[in-house]
């Protein structure tokens, strides 16, 4: 396998017109920051996408929507095809970065042996997981990202447990870089693109992804819902170097999180205690701020 003729520099747009995403899905705006930090950083890049919206985003064959070589993978194998890619790149002495970009289910669920394993391997790729708390593809089944409270089709009455701490779990591999990325702060964001674009090893990223379609929210509020969930503490927008040195970039301000509950009919006549939530964000935080006390903003 030659890996330098699937290395390409992104078009202008990583994901072109004419894709499948629907209307406000923050997936869109992430594949277009990423497409922009790799242009910025005169960047060449392949995908690797396995089963979830963004390989559906692809289009038809023959055509697709996406700027660059994008490999479609199992569920399962995504981390470890894109570790074999990028070895050979490596090789070969190729340019060219190697991402995943992965949904939550291919990421805390089902793909999860695998990049476990890249990251404990620390294989020299990038993993993005754009996190809309669903199996949105198949109509929206909960994941182990799905918050407590979300109804889905298999959670009819509400999930019953929390989410799943990712970022702590790919921080304990030691990896070299971990993040979280919020739309609503895109000068964060783009810097994070940017930052893993500079380095090497096992860098994974979490974005928080609205889907209107799942969380049953309008279009035009995805934004907005994402900027609460930030300020209220729900999603802390943080950066772990090396597995142990944490950098918090972005401080909840003390929003209350009820309206981003309020705002998402996958909240309807959930039974959510607005107290303990209050104060789970405000103990997270507060840990945050412990492990960060000696890297501060
Ligand atoms: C092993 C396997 N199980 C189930 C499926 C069916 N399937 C395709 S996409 C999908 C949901 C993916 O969810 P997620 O990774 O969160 O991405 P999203 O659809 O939300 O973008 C499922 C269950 C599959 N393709 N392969
Ligand atoms: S179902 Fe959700 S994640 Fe999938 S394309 Fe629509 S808005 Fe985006
Ligand atoms: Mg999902």
């Amino acid at each position: 396998m030659n890996a330098t003729a699937a290395l390409q520099k992104p078009d202008a747009c990583l994901l072109r017109a004419g894709n499948t995403n629907c209307g406000g899905c923050g997936m869109s705006v992430g594949l277009t920051m990423l497409g922009r930090a790799l242009v910025e950083a005169d960047e060449s890049c392949s995908l690797v996408i396995p089963a979830c919206c963004g390989i559906v985003a692809a289009g038809a064959f023959p055509t697709t929507s996406y700027g660059v070589p994008t490999i479609a993978a199992t569920f399962a194998s995504s981390a470890a095809v894109a570790s074999g890619y990028a070895s050979i790149r490596d090789l070969n002495d190729e340019p060219g970065q190697v991402i995943c970009w992965a949904g939550d289910g291919g990421t805390y669920d089902i793909g999860f042996a695998t990049v476990s394993a890249a990251a404990e391997r620390n294989e020299n790729i990038i993993y993005i997981c754009y996190d809309n708390e669903i199996y949105g593809n198949t109509g929206g089944q909960r994941s182990s990202a799905t918050p407590a409270g979300a109804r889905t089709t298999t959670t009819p009455a509400g999930k019953a447990e929390n989410k799943k701490d990712i970022m702590s779990i790919m921080a304990a591999h030691g990896i070299p870089y971990a993040a979280t990325l919020s739309m609503a702060h895109p000068e964060d964001f783009s810097r994070k693109l940017a930052t893993a674009l500079s380095m090497t090893g096992m860098r994974f990223l979490l974005m928080h992804s609205p889907c209107p379609t799942g969380w049953k929210s309008e279009p035009e509020d995805s934004v907005e819902l994402v900027r609460i969930a930030v300020a209220s503490g729900l999603f802390p927008v943080y950066e772990v170097f090396g597995g142990s040195r944490y950098r918090i970039n972005v401080n909840p301000d003390d929003s209350d999180p009820a309206e981003y509950f309020h705002r998402q009919r996958r909240f309807k006549d959930a039974d959510i205690d607005l107290e303990a939530t209050r104060r789970y964000c405000k103990e997270r935080s507060q840990r945050l701020q412990l492990l960060a006390r000696e890297y501060p903003v």
